[in-house]
């Protein structure tokens, strides 16, 4: 359904709107398409899930929602990670002219149960879907929703309700993650400790065929800007230091540094008012290759996530960078790298696979994501499998995200083969290179007695705060993953250990202090989790219901 064919809902502004994210519990195998292997956790799904207790824990709310609710002047009510409980619960207790329902494709199955609830519990709600559910091919048969959404939410729920779609876009404060959890310990949340999620753009033009957040917002050359400028960038990036307190942005934009204009004017304006940010990127080898290393650290670039896909893949990103070199340069100079490998492309067979993943992991990143070369919905690479008949026809769309199987038939690895050199590359990483938290420490290290002494006042300070937690609390957990991988492989315990010493000559009391009397709490804590692992411990995000423009509905009598 194209947008313009969408009449403005009858009650303009002043109807009432439920945004709801899918529901929970997440982390379990059920009828709906909840999967054990699918938690709602970015680095315990995907980057970190071999790491036991040493594993990355934390959620993230649904921004795609916030950022509709913010930019939309209707009452709305968000609620986020509900349970199928308290969605029925919300649907009966107040009254909504709209119930949007946000989900990806691995979600159909619950966003066909929750509009099935909506017209049950609230017959009267016009339901709109919206996300990347949107473009799996014949949705509306498989769902009863009145309208359903496809690429940009905003503009679309604006001109649903008669508003200003062009208006300038309004940035909620967001917390990039919330109940972070490692070794066993949950991490205080404390005002400005953890980062801000900004989203400057959705969507990235360089359109890789397997690409579906580039294919779900215009494909190749096309994406959609929020903010233009780095002018624009940088006043909404103010507002949200001072609203929460922080220093630390997550940046959420397919390809950040793809847009060098907007990038460096944000630099400039950084050194005119002396902000010391530091910034998480997503960023393909290309686009990082444009900027000098002094030129992203001035910019506070501590952390990029760069596709390595495969050496042969031959993605026009990877052209003419020798990615090994940029992957160690870019840690040299304080930045951490996230990696993320491909396993089965086309090119890949029994034979070269473990190769293959053996020089991804050679490359010693401080994270590394693997996925399967996944066809999904609404990419050039679905379409072109479904033409060569290539798709397996029974595969349920909850285990279509590449961290299973094969949703496909690969010239050369059969699909319980893509599981299990998925898994090995997962396990062959965290063995060889160690906790990702050890590689950071290393990174960190690295950057600190690089710049400590650099003119620049806000490069010097970002890498001194870094640094800090290094001496104190990242020195007492390598005490501890030093103990816990002489079990795992003893000579990157013995790495760890030359690691912990470089950190102690920078700051031989303070660290040793923390080691010693951290250390030993950390080391019980880390224990105690891998045996509640080991039992099935999983994790859940919290219910979070939030509401904006609201007045309690008029009663009819
Ligand atoms: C943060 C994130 C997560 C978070 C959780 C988010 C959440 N609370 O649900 C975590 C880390 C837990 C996560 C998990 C997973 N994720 Co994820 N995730 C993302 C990420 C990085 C950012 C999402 C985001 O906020 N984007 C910015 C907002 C503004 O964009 P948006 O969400 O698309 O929303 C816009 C439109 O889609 C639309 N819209 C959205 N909702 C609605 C609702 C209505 C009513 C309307 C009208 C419009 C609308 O309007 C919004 C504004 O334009 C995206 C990648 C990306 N760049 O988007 C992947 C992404 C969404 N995830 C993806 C996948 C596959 C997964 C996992 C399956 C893990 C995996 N194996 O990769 C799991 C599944 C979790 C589960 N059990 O459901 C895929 C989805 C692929 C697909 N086609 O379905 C993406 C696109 C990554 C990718 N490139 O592969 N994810
Ligand atoms: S560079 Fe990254 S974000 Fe852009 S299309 Fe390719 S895979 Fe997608």
């Amino acid at each position: 359904m194209k947008p313009s064919q969408v009449e403005t809902h009858p009650k303009g502004s002043h109807a009432r709107i439920l945004l709801s994210s899918v529901f929970g519990p997440y982390a379990q195998d059920d009828e709906f398409g909840s999967r054990a292997i699918n938690p709602m956790e970015l680095y315990h799904n995907q980057v970190t899930r071999s790491q036991g207790s040493f594993s990355l824990r934390m959620f993230h709310r649904s921004w795609g929602i916030m950022m509709i609710q913010e930019n939309i002047s209707a009452p709305c009510s968000v609620l986020d990670f509900p349970t199928r409980e308290a969605f029925a619960r919300e649907l009966t207790a107040n009254h909504y002219d709209i119930v949007g329902i946000s989900g990806i494709i691995v979600n159909v199955g619950k966003v066909r149960e929750m509009c099935r609830m909506v017209r049950e519990l609230s017959p009267d709600s016009t339901i709109v879907v919206g996300g990347h559910v949107a473009a799996i091919p014949g949705v509306e048969t498989m769902i009863d929703a009145d309208h359903i959404v496809r690429g940009e939410g905003i503009s679309w729920m604006r001109r649903y309700l008669g508003e200003d779609e062009h208006a300038p876009i309004r940035h909620p404060a967001i917390v990039s993650g919330l109940r972070t959890r490692i070794m066993g310990m949950l991490l205080p949340e404390r005002k400005g400790g953890t980062a801000a999620t900004i989203i400057p753009s959705v969507g990235c033009p360089m359109g890789c065929n397997f690409c579906t957040t580039s294919a779900f917002f215009g494909g190749k050359g096309k994406f959609v800007n929020f903010y233009e400028t780095g002018d624009e960038l940088f006043e909404v990036m103010c507002g949200i230091e001072a609203e929460l307190k922080v220093k630390s942005f997550f940046v959420m934009d397919e390809n950040f540094l793809l847009h060098r204009t907007r990038a460096m004017r944000l630099l400039e304006l950084m050194k005119e008012n002396g902000k010391s940010w530091e910034l998480s990127v997503f960023a393909s080898a290309n686009a990082i290759r444009k900027y000098t290393m002094l030129e992203l650290v001035e910019l506070g670039v501590s952390w990029v996530w760069m596709g390595l896909e495969s050496p042969k893949a031959g993605y026009s990103k990877l052209q003419g960078n020798d990615v090994r070199q940029l992957t160690r340069e870019l840690r040299e100079h304080g930045i951490r790298v996230q990696g993320s490998t491909i396993v089965g492309l086309e090119h890949h067979t029994p034979d070269n696979m473990a190769e293959e993943i053996e020089s991804a992991v050679s490359y010693q990143t401080d994270f590394h994501q693997f996925m399967l070369y996944t066809p999904v919905p609404g990419t050039p690479l679905y379409q072109e499998m479904a033409e060569q008949g290539r798709l397996l026809p029974d595969v349920d769309f909850a285990d279509v995200h590449g961290q299973f199987k094969f949703n496909f038939r690969h010239a050369a690895i059969s699909r319980e083969d893509s599981k299990r050199f998925l898994d090995w590359a997962f396990w062959r990483d965290f063995e060889r290179n160690g906790p990702s938290l050890y590689r950071m420490c290393q990174t960190i290290l690295l950057g600190w007695r690089r710049y400590k002494d650099y003119p620049d006042p806000r490069v010097r300070e970002r890498f001194a705060r870094e640094v800090k937690k290094l001496r104190s609390a990242y020195n007492a957990a390598l005490w501890v993953m030093e103990k816990e991988f002489e079990k795992v492989n003893r000579s990157v315990s013995e790495k760890i250990h030359k690691l912990r010493r470089e950190v102690e000559k920078e700051s031989p009391v303070i660290a040793r202090l923390t080691a010693a009397s951290l250390g030993p709490i950390l080391l019980w804590s880390t224990r105690r989790e891998e045996k509640r692992l080991a039992k099935g411990r999983t994790y859940e995000p919290p219910t979070f219901l939030e509401r904006r423009n609201w007045v309690p509905a008029v009663e009819t009598p």
